[in-house]
């Protein structure tokens, strides 16, 4: 064990070499308690040390490694045609000036700011320069609704909200600025003193006399141009601040422990939790499991289609790529905009090396078929990464066979906002892949399986995830409530981070997630997860997508419902749905075959593209109560799936 304290300290203080410190840390890396019955939980590391975020992903590669005419950021509009670039001297003159502006603004060290942008670069920008001030970032994804962005602004009491006009995804327009203003009308009295809009679209303030367009007729107007509401004594626009900013700003010298961002993770029910990460351990963690996991070259193109409002936006976009000096693709559109080969036409277009996307992408993709895949050449590309759902083989070995043309490991990668990094994951050309499971923990990780009883199952195994030891990115606090971050992570079993996901350990020591504990099911006594239920549907040639819930069963306790997606040109016949239950019965054992198929046309998701089993449960159950449904991407989808239930005993 003592060994074991010093290598780990041994290899990230060798890591921690890379980077500035204005001041070392002292004493231990790395200070934590997990267990409740003996104190209260706490995680620190690197105490003592200064250090400043911005300053070591962006001067530190300016002017350290002389990287500043690198390209720091290929930007890819929605539309193929809108394009940019910035290097890293840009991109650093930029973020320095925009921090300026926060100082002007009042915005210091602690303070939270909340960021409500599209896919662009002023949104990168403007995360770096509240780095840089030692600000506190709160990112809320732009497609989230106003009564979401109310309530994560009040939450933590965001002083500065930065926002834009408004953005397409696809053929979708979001009118930003409007939705904005009504997240602020909300609640009565709200925290925010100031709002700097970026001129995305051009648009221009309502009621503007001064612009060109009053001239026109109202109707040509809105065609022509955005028009937004405007608070004179709150809004800004970013242009205008930016212009009259200085490009000398001396970054805010904060402790390793000082506070980087606090970004909501939705959970199942209830009140989103405010997850917060300190500086020091997620630059290291962050960086270095970018550099290894996807064995970052200098040459490199790497692109995380993640947005910026979610973790992997956070990690793999942002600080990962850029504390090692990487060149990424920003993209601000959809796969499927203009047309269902978008993916592949850009990673032509910018020769990217390293990809890295989610199962929900995946599969929606692989409905198209091979063809508009194949229309491109992919041939720059070296290794492809997934995150965010278990990737069940069927659309791992797509991923493999036709994106990857069989050249390209997959990296599985397994992680949580609250583990600000990846935990499980393979590493190119080292670790055998097997499809479908996130392979081994990252350098340093200490994974354990517990059984229900919290008894640490050994060799091959099925139970609950959870972590023995701290690793420098994991989260610090759920912001506002030590009583929730307590209960949350480390109630369940003391002595141990709880990550709620349950998991396989096969013979050779690899770990297959199962899903989340609460989409386990007990059917007749035995244990099933209804991941395993949903690989062996979805290796039948008619499915898209499927997704299997528990419901109640007079005899077997429980049994399975399961929600199907058809593939273009197959039709929902009692044939089909035979095959698909006898798919199961040989696959898995007749105890998985499912009693009910029903067709769903499209499933319930997050924003971030997981599937909310909890919905389909409830539609399963005929129970029209939903609970908080403010994280779903599409609502309209509910009516549909509840017109075709099929009757249960
Ligand atoms: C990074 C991210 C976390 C939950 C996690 C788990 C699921 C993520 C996975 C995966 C299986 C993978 N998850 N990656 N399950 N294999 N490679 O997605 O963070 O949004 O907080 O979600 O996502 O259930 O607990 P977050």
């Amino acid at each position: 064990m003592f060994l074991l304290l010093i290598l780990y300290t041994e290899f990230w203080g060798k890591i921690a070499k890379e980077f500035y410190w204005k001041t070392p840390y002292t004493g231990n890396f790395m200070d934590y308690n997990f267990d409740l019955t003996r104190a209260k939980i706490y995680i620190r590391c690197m105490q003592g040390a200064t250090t400043n975020m911005c300053y070591n992903v962006l001067d530190r590669n300016v002017n350290e490694k002389k990287l500043g005419d690198k390209i720091a950021f290929y930007w890819e509009g929605n539309k193929p045609e809108d394009y940019a670039r910035i290097t890293y001297k840009e991109l650093l003159q930029q973020v320095c000036k925009f921090a300026n502006v926060l100082r002007a603004q009042g915005i210091k060290k602690g303070d939270h700011v909340a960021i409500y942008m599209p896919m662009i670069i002023e949104l990168i920008v403007a995360m770096l320069a509240c780095a840089r001030v030692g600000a506190v970032h709160s990112i809320v994804f732009a497609g989230f609704s106003a009564e979401a962005l109310s309530e994560r602004i009040l939450d933590c009491s965001c002083s500065l909200l930065i926002t834009a006009d408004g953005f397409y995804r696809g053929d979708k327009f979001i009118k930003l600025k409007e939705i904005t203003d009504e997240a602020l009308k909300l609640h009565g009295e709200n925290p925010v003193k100031k709002c700097i809009v970026v001129k995305h679209l051009k648009a221009t303030k309502e009621n503007d006399k001064t612009s060109t367009q009053s001239n026109l007729p109202p109707a040509k107007r809105a065609c022509l141009k955005l028009q937004i509401p405007w608070n004179e004594e709150v809004d800004v626009w970013w242009h205008e601040v930016m212009k009259e900013a200085g490009e000398e700003c001396e970054p805010e010298w904060c402790s390793a422990e000082d506070p980087l961002f606090i970004l909501y993770t939705s959970g199942s029910t209830g009140k989103p939790k405010g997850v917060k990460h300190t500086i020091g351990g997620y630059l290291l963690y962050t960086a270095t499991t970018f550099k290894y996991v996807f064995d970052y070259q200098p040459s490199d193109v790497y692109w995380c289609t993640a947005d910026v409002g979610w973790i992997t936006g956070h990690s793999y976009l942002t600080y990962g790529p850029l504390a090692n000096g990487a060149t990424s693709v920003l993209f601000e559109g959809v796969p499927t905009y203009p047309d269902v080969s978008r993916f592949w036409e850009i990673i032509d277009k910018y020769l990217v090396t390293k990809f890295y996307t989610a199962p929900t992408a995946i599969r929606l993709l692989m409905k198209y078929g091979d063809e508009p895949v194949k229309r491109f050449s992919r041939k720059s590309l070296k290794i492809l990464g997934t995150v965010g759902e278990p990737i069940n083989p069927e659309a791992w070995l797509w991923y493999y066979n036709v994106v990857g043309d069989r050249r390209c490991p997959i990296m599985d990668t397994y992680w949580q906002t609250e583990t600000g990094g990846h935990m499980l994951t393979p590493l190119p050309a080292v670790t055998p892949l097997k499809p479908g499971s996130a392979t081994l923990p990252f350098f340093s990780v200490v994974p354990a399986i517990l059984s229900e009883s919290g008894e640490e199952l050994e060799g091959e195994a099925e139970g609950y995830l959870v972590f023995k030891k701290p690793w420098p990115s994991i989260m610090r606090e759920v912001y506002g409530s030590y009583e929730r971050f307590e209960s949350s992570y480390f109630k369940r079993f003391p002595g141990y981070f709880v990550t709620g996901d349950g998991c396989k350990r096969d013979k050779d020591g690899y770990y297959w997630i199962t899903g989340r504990i609460d989409d386990m099911l007990n059917i007749s006594g035995h244990l099933l997860s209804t991941a395993e239920v949903e690989s062996a549907i979805m290796e039948h040639l008619a499915v898209a997508e499927v997704a299997a819930v528990s419901h109640p069963h007079p005899v077997k306790g429980e049994s399975l419902y399961c929600f199907v997606t058809l593939k273009d040109g197959h039709e929902f016949t009692d044939e089909l749905v035979t095959e698909l239950k006898n798919q199961v019965r040989k696959k898995i054992g007749p105890i998985a075959a499912p009693d009910y198929i029903q067709i769903a046309a499209q499933l319930p998701k997050t924003r971030s593209g997981k599937i909310m089993r909890r919905l389909l449960r409830k539609i399963a159950r005929n129970e029209r109560d939903l609970g908080n449904t403010s994280t779903l991407a599409d609502e309209s989808v509910l009516e549909a799936l509840f017109k075709n239930r099929v009757e249960t005993i």
